[in-house]
C-alpha cells in the first residue's frame, strides 16, 4: 500500500510494508491547481504499481470528496474529488482520513494501545488536532471532531483581531500556526519573515518573537485547558513543524503554569515525530483491510 499527507505545506508520500514505512519522499504542497496535477504525476511515477492507496489529508472528507475548514490553506481545491483523483493516478483504489487525525491514530496504535484519552495536536500550516477516545477513534458524523485549531482561545493574535478562513474570529489557528507567526511577525517587523526564522529570533533573544511565541503559547495553554475540560485528556501528543520545533513543549509547559493545576494537561512530543500522519493512516486502512 502506499501511503500519503497531504498538508498545507509539504506532501510526504512511503510505501507502507509489514506496519512500517519504506522509501519516504516528500515534496512542497503545490499553489496552483495545474503544479497540483504535475505533482501528482511525479509521485505516481516514483512509486509505480501499487494496489491500494490511502491519503492523510488536511481539512474535511466524506472519504471521497474534500472540503476546508479553512479554505485559505489550500486555497485550490474546494469540492475537490480527492479520492477519485488518486485513483486515476495510480489506478488503484484510495481511502481518505483527515490528517491530524490520523496521526492520533498512529501515536495511539505505535505507543500506548491503552485506552485512554489522547488529543494529538498538530502546529503546522494550520493547528489541527485528533482525538482517541477510549481506544477510539474519534473522526464524528461531519468529521470535525478534533479541529481544536478553530476554537476561541479569548486572545487576539498580536497584529489584531484577525478573521480566520474558517470564518470564525480570533481562531487558535490565526494565533499558533506556522502560517500566523509569520503574519504576525511580518506585521510587526515590517519585513516577510516565516516561522522558523521565529524561532530562530525567539532563541537568540529578539523580543517581538519572544512576544509572538508567549501569545502563542498562552492561547495553546487555554485551548488545551478547555479540551481537557471537556473531554478529561491523559495526554496531549504535538506534531508539525512548529510542534517538534525545539523549544515549543517546553513552553507550552511554562504557559501552563499559569492555570489551575487541574486544567494543566500533560504535553508531550509526537513519538513519531513528522511520521505520526504517514504511520497513522497505514494502520487505519490496514485495520480497515482486515475488518471482518
Ligand atoms: P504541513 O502543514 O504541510 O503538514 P509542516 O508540519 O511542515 O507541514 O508545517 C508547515 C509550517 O511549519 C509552515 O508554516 C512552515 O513555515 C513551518 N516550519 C517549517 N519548518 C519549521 C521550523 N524548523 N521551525 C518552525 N516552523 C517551521
Ligand atoms: C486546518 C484544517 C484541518 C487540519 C489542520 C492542520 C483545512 C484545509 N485544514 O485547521 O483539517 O487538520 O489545518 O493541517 O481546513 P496542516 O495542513 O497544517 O497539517
Ligand atoms: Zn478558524
Amino acid at each position: 500500500m502506499l501511503v500519503l499527507d497531504i498538508g498545507g505545506t509539504k506532501v510526504a508520500a512511503a510505501r507502507w510494508v509489514g506496519g512500517r514505512l519504506q522509501d519516504r519522499r516528500q515534496w512542497p504542497m503545490p499553489p496552483t491547481p495545474e503544479a497540483w496535477r504535475q505533482t501528482l504525476a511525479l509521485m505516481a511515477g516514483a512509486y509505480p504499481g501499487m494496489s491500494r492507496l490511502a491519503a492523510a489529508v488536511t481539512g474535511l472528507t466524506d472519504g471521497r470528496v474534500w472540503t476546508a475548514v479553512n479554505p485559505q490553506l489550500v486555497s485550490f481545491w474546494d469540492g475537490y474529488a480527492l479520492a477519485d483523483a488518486l485513483t486515476q493516478a495510480w489506478q488503484c483504489p484510495a481511502v481518505l482520513l483527515n490528517d491530524a487525525q490520523a496521526a492520533a491514530w498512529g501515536e495511539f496504535v505505535s505507543c500506548d494501545r491503552q485506552p485512554g484519552n489522547l488529543l494529538f495536536m498538530t502546529l503546522s500550516t494550520g493547528v489541527g488536532g485528533g482525538l482517541v477516545l477510549g481506544g477510539q477513534l474519534r473522526s464524528g458524523l461531519r468529521g470535525l471532531a478534533g479541529h481544536i485549531g478553530h476554537v476561541g482561545s479569548g486572545l487576539a493574535p498580536l497584529d489584531g483581531n484577525t478573521r480566520c478562513g474558517c470564518g470564525r474570529l480570533n481562531c487558535l489557528e490565526t494565533i499558533a500556526s506556522g502560517t500566523a507567526l509569520a503574519r504576525q511577525a511580518s506585521h510587526l517587523l515590517g519585513k516577510p519573515l516565516d516561522a522558523a526564522s521565529v524561532f530562530a529570533g525567539w532563541h537568540a533573544g529578539d523580543p517581538v518573537c519572544g512576544r509572538l511565541l508567549e501569545r502563542a503559547t498562552q492561547a495553546l495553554s487555554q485551548a488545551l485547558a478547555d479540551a481537557h475540560a471537556l473531554l478529561d485528556l491523559d495526554e496531549v501528543r504535538l506534531g508539525g513543524s512548529v510542534g517538534l520545533a525545539p523549544g515549543m513543549v517546553e513552553a507550552i509547559r511554562q504557559a501552563q503554569q499559569a492555570l489551575p493545576a487541574r486544567f494543566r494537561v500533560a504535553v508531550a512530543p509526537a513519538r513519531l515525530g513528522a511520521d505520526a500522519g504517514l504511520i497513522g493512516i497505514g494502520h487505519w486502512a490496514s485495520d480497515r483491510l482486515n475488518a471482518p
